[in-house]
């Protein structure tokens, strides 16, 4: 197959979508509220057990007041990355429906049908792009600055554990390894958002029709661009991250919702992650 005109104009308004919508600066990145890890020191590492803790630093033998302990310190501490990590989490969705707008088909979808494409497909697209910023140097999320660099351990200080975060490490190493061109990475993200079997889309023939299109273009392209030596069973490899994002999205699902719940301000969670991921409290 050899890619038409069409085609060609199709990944090219793709592309633009996305570099309109990512921001490899991460210039923004300044305005969330910021990050705030644990600082090591022997307090937060022992965090856990706050009444021995001091007992152990004292030559007091009486347990302290519970308010006066650092059990209150230590269970703020525990979410401490929540504030951050969901301000750009819902900073990137919004960048994300950006994106949705500029795929052509989308906006002829009607409203009830572009929101439950996108509630279901938000967290998948943002672990796709992210992998731009992610680096197998020390598997991390890098975005620019020391301040904005995520590891696993930061992540964990939001609330998620390692259930989620160690396939999700192991599928950003294998995204990285494909080593996509940026007219394969746009296309798995269009491919990704417009599935038709997500719940609660009425027009699925409509979904089906533009996902296939996309598909399509993302087979040609990978035949005719792609250098022979690494283009065998590219597109299958593909098609396999789409369903690890599936079990990777219910996995994150699990675990917002016992955030969402455990988190003592609610403040931590914008109205946007609300929306879109579930407000237990509604
Ligand atoms: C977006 C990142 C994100 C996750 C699990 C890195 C969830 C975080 C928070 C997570 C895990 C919540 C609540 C972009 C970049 C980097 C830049 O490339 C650009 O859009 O973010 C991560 C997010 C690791 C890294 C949000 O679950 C509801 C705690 C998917």
């Amino acid at each position: 197959p050899q890619l038409l005109e069409e085609q060609e104009r199709l990944i090219a308004t793709l592309i633009e979508a996305h570099r309109k919508t990512y921001d490899a600066s991460y210039s923004d990145f300044s305005q969330f509220r910021p990050p705030k890890r644990g600082d090591g020191s022997p307090e937060c590492r022992n965090a856990t057990n706050p009444f021995l803790m001091s007992l152990l630093n004292s030559d007091m033998d009486e347990l302290p007041k519970a308010s006066a302990s650092g059990a209150e310190a230590a269970a703020g501490d525990e979410l401490s990355m929540l504030p951050h990590l969901a301000d750009l989490v819902s900073y990137s969705i919004q960048k994300v429906i950006g994106f949705a707008k500029m795929i052509p088909g989308f906006k002829e979808l009607c409203t009830e049908d572009q929101i439950s494409l996108l509630k279901a497909s938000a967290i998948e697209i943002i672990i796709l792009r992210s992998n731009e910023s992610f680096t197998m140097e020390d598997n991390s999320w890098t975005c620019g600055s020391n301040e904005f660099k995520y590891q696993i351990g930061d992540v964990m200080q939001a609330g998620h554990k390692l259930e989620l975060l160690e396939p999700l490490v192991k599928f950003q190493v294998n995204m990285k390894k494909l080593d996509l061109h940026e007219a394969e990475h746009v296309l798995l993200m269009a491919i990704c958002l417009f599935s038709p079997d997500r719940p609660g889309v009425q027009d699925r023939c409509r979904v089906e029709e533009v996902q296939e299109h996309l598909t399509e273009t993302l087979r040609a392209y990978i035949a005719c661009r792609h250098p022979l030596s690494c283009k065998h069973m590219l597109y299958a490899k593909m098609v396999e991250k789409l369903t690890e994002l599936r079990s990777l999205n219910e996995e994150h699902s699990k675990q917002y919702l016992q955030i969402s719940q455990d988190a003592v301000n609610k403040e931590d969670l914008p109205p946007l992650l609300l929306e879109v991921f579930g407000n237990p409290t509604a």
